[in-house]
């Protein structure tokens, strides 16, 4: 399997309740590696450009509303399978659906309020970190 990069960011519920270290500890304890991190006050522009594939949703506006809620932790995860491992070690979106275990299950609040994103294909992982990182704030 070869070694991957996918984005990740520690959502404001989680930064509101001082998870980061708790959600760090879950990568890093199952063989992933942070090898860019940034905390960030989301611009509502920002957010809506980032989650813009789903601009169409019923959730849209209130997605956007809570992920400017308060502070983010952007990152990149690196390891073998990183986008898959990265969304089994996150679990469901709904953390009532969420595996024993996973990030969701253990401190999400709600299907939108759930602690983590996790890029859903290398492709979109690839856009999505160009999103956020120079390139020369990535080190691995
Ligand atoms: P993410 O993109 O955040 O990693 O989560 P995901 O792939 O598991 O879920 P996705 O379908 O991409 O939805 C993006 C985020 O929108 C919020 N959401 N709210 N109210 C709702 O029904 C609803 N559904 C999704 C969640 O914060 C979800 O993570
Ligand atoms: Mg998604």
């Amino acid at each position: 399997m070869a070694v991957e990069r996918t984005l990740s960011i520690i959502k404001p519920d989680a930064t509101r309740r001082n998870l980061t270290g708790k959600i760090n500890a879950r990568f890093e304890e199952q063989g992933l590696r942070i090898v860019a991190q940034k905390r960030l006050q989301l611009s509502r522009a920002t957010a809506e450009k980032f989650y813009g594939v789903h601009a169409e949703r019923s959730f849209f506006g209130e997605l956007c509303d809570f992920m400017i809620s308060g502070p983010v932790v952007v990152q990149v995860l690196e390891g073998e399978n990183a986008v898959a491992r990265n969304r089994e070690i996150m679990g469901a979106t709904n953390p009532a659906n969420a595996a024993a275990g996973t990030i969701r299950k253990d401190f999400a609040e709600s299907i939108e309020a759930n602690s983590v994103h996790g890029s859903d294909s290398a492709e979109n992982a690839a856009t999505e970190i160009a999103f956020f990182f120079a390139q020369t704030e990535i080190v691995g």
